[in-house]
């Protein structure tokens, strides 16, 4: 059978349309020419960003949201580099997403051409995959490959550099079939000894994260821990595997976990911990767990056999994507629970306590309290909302205050990048225009990625903007304070009126000091974004002082110059 003569940006664009893509994100390049035109007749819709890393997060947001592979496209060396940030965090958050880079020509490789760059080299340790196509007729089978390598086992992103004489190169070959993502599933012997252990417990905690979720794993996870009375809690940003409001939800096990729930997780005799990798930030540092054997029998579910047993030795490691587990799990025969039936309401109550208007505010005499304006956008916005935060500690009012609906409702780095907010906000509001959208941003978070308000405005993105302008890089100030105190080095800002800035770009913006002035000025932003289609920011300018809910930076200092003179 004969295949008609195509160029190798059209195979490509073929291809993506085979694998169901019908959005990219990116930021054009005079190497991948042949690849923009290939767009210019596509079903695919091509968003444009301002800046590479932008384009990246975004990608990455819609690999979050979509559980399908975010795509990119920029160019060699400079576009690049400036991606990074984007394939960093879906390889550290285990987002599935395709990064596709403009390439210098074979007649020039290896010379050091104009913006070369080794890819190999370059993204070696940052994808799951990195790659260079440099026959077109070979483009079909390295994008099916990119697509099952982004999806199966532990989802993350994937790399494909792009000579540009391969582009234009004219093959005649067939396109394939679309990606099946691949996942192991427990054996029910597996699952029989998970159940042998559980009925043995005491004080058994669940605590789910990572990649490869769905609706319908949610929902069995849910029917799992109903059957058995088990209090689940959720792994540093992946606070939205369960709704918050579900009474069986205890917290968030990440940065600033709430001591009672640090508590739980350190004395649960059984934990069973589904999808997630145990980092650094989950395990406090790995303190609630110790390495290599915990104290605790771990049950490890986690969708890369390799991830297993790598920082700690769990009594029963199982490789199985979060989907395959939980339906097991909903179907496997429930234990007498009456051992540990009252810690569900128990940790609950916790959480709630936790959730409590923190003292600081309770006598009224700070001007704006960040809590109430946390109580106002609940009360205000739909429960589905999505809300977005990248790295600082305005960070907290959201994974500590906030209840997050359900499955995606929260896009947060788990790799802690700044820059995040914005653009995954915007990507999100792109691609699912009928969700409301927030974005948390400090004013440091802010000015990383603050340009891709031009993205919004240009896509008719309606998200609100909530910036925390408390005048530094609050998160370092925090740390040096506790570290070298009274040595304020490197983290003070002078800020623009982001305010005046939203408006330049053609949105709506606005600066609320005072609490009661918070829910008037987000009806207003509201009532923006749903009349015209474009976002709307609320600059919130507050004392710096308080740098967590539960301390200023007086206390910490003086802590600090306390245990100094010790
Ligand atoms: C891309 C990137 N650069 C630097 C850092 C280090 N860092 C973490 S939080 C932070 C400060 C965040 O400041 P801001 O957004 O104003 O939030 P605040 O802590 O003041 O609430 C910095 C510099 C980082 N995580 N990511
Ligand atoms: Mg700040």
């Amino acid at each position: 059978m004969t295949h008609p003569s195509r160029s190798g940006g059209q195979i490509l664009v073929d291809a993506l349309k085979v694998h169901g893509v019908d959005t990219a994100f990116g930021v054009p390049g005079e190497s991948y020419l042949d690849v923009l035109d290939a767009l210019h007749d596509s079903s695919i819709r091509f968003v444009i960003n301002r800046q590479e890393g932008g384009a990246a997060f975004m990608a990455e947001a819609y690999g979050k949201l979509t559980g399908q592979p975010g795509i990119c496209f920029v160019t060699r060396g400079p576009g690049a580099t400036n991606a990074s940030i984007g394939v960093h965090t879906a390889y550290q958050d285990s987002t599935p997403m395709i990064l596709f880079i403009g390439q210098v020509g074979g007649d020039f490789m290896d010379r050091e051409a104009f913006q070369e760059i080794d890819y190999r080299r370059m993204y070696g340790q940052m994808a799951k995959w990195v790659a260079q196509v440099d026959r077109a007729e070979r483009l079909p089978e390295y994008i099916a490959r990119a697509f099952q390598i982004a999806t199966s086992g532990r989802p993350g992103p994937v790399v494909i550099a792009l000579p540009e004489d391969m582009l234009v190169d004219r093959a005649q070959v067939a396109d394939t079939g679309a990606y099946q993502p691949v996942q192991a599933s427990p054996s029910s012997a597996q699952i029989e000894r998970l159940r042998t252990m559980l009925a043995a417990a005491k004080k058994p905690l669940v605590l789910l994260g990572g990649g490869t979720w769905n609706a319908q794993a949610c929902a069995d996870l849910q029917a799992f821990a109903e059957a058995n009375a088990l209090p689940v809690a959720c792994a540093f940003r992946f606070q939205d595997l369960m709704d918050n409001d579900h009474p069986h939800y205890a917290g968030d096990v990440g940065i600033g976990i709430n001591p009672a729930l640090a508590v739980r997780v350190k004395e649960a005799d059984v934990l069973i911990a589904i999808g997630p990798r145990l980092g650094e930030m989950t395990t406090s540092g790995y303190a609630l767990l110790a390495s290599p054997v915990p104290t605790q029998r771990l049950v490890h579910i986690h969708p890369d056999p390799e991830e297993l047993g790598s920082v700690y030795q769990a009594e029963l490691m199982i490789a199985s994507g979060a989907p395959q587990a939980c339906a097991m799990l909903a179907n496997m025969a429930p234990v007498d629970a009456s051992a540990w039936r009252g810690t569900v309401a128990a940790a609950k109550a916790e959480l709630r306590a936790w959730q409590e208007q923190p003292p600081v505010f309770k006598d009224g005499s700070a001007p704006l309290d960040l809590w109430q304006v946390v109580q106002d956008l609940m009360a205000a916005l739909p429960h589905d909302t999505i809300l977005t935060n990248g790295a600082g500690n305005y960070a907290t009012w959201a994974h500590r205050f906030w209840r997050y609906g359900a499955l995606r409702t929260q896009l947060a780095p788990t790799s802690g990048a700044m820059g995040y907010a914005v653009p995954s906000a915007v990507g999100a509001k792109i691609v699912l225009p009928a969700r409301t959208v927030v974005a948390f941003a400090g004013d440091g978070e802010f000015m990383m990625t603050g340009q891709e308000l031009a993205t919004a405005v240009q896509y008719g993105a309606g998200v609100i903007f909530i910036v925390f302008n408390n005048g530094m890089f609050g998160t370092i100030r925090m740390h040096q304070e506790r570290t070298y105190p009274g040595r304020v080095s490197g983290t003070q800002l002078h800020n623009p009126d982001f305010a005046a800035l939203a408006q330049a770009y053609g949105g709506q913006g606005e600066v609320v000091e005072a609490t009661a002035d918070f829910a008037p000025a987000l009806a207003r932003a509201v009532a923006f974004t749903e009349a015209r289609g474009l976002p709307a920011l609320i600059e919130l300018r507050y004392d710096g002082e308080l740098i967590t809910p539960n301390a200023t930076l007086e206390a910490i200092r003086k802590n600090a110059e306390a245990a100094k003179g010790k």
